[in-house]
């Protein structure tokens, strides 16, 4: 009888913390993560490729975009567009760098990445408004 009580305590126990503990999830609703509330541009280096395709980013003329890279991979990459001035330095995996897309004149500028100049490298278009 008494282990039948203790049994029946340790059920209800855990009946109430779990059902406070999905209380408390519900009271703290996921926030959306840091980047993705940020606005701009977003690249993301995985698998020697940025955001899986090296996307053409578009750019306006005397208004700077802010651009993010996040390295999701298992390797270290960086971000360089020479004719911009925009080199993120090398982003170990997990590492992330913000800068940005600024540019008094309209051209298209290749953006890649020093260590896999190969396969990562694709184009900024500045164009103006
Ligand atoms: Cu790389």
């Amino acid at each position: 009888m008494l282990r039948n009580n203790i049994i029946a305590i340790i059920a209800i126990s855990f009946v109430t913390v779990g059902g406070l503990w999905g209380i408390g999830n519900l009271l703290n609703s996921p926030q959306p993560s840091s980047l993705e509330r940020r606005e701009g541009i977003l690249l993301v280096a995985k698998d020697n490729l940025f955001n899986e395709t090296n996307p053409t980013i578009y750019a306006k003329i005397d208004e700077p975009t802010k651009l993010t890279v996040v390295n999701k991979d298992l390797v270290r990459h960086d971000l360089v567009v020479d004719a911009l001035n925009i080199n993120t330095a090398i982003l170990s995996p997990e590492q992330d760098a913000v800068t940005a897309i600024a540019s008094e004149k309209a051209g298209e500028f290749e953006y890649y990445c020093s260590l896999h100049p190969a396969t990562m490298r694709g184009s900024i278009v500045v164009r103006g408004n």
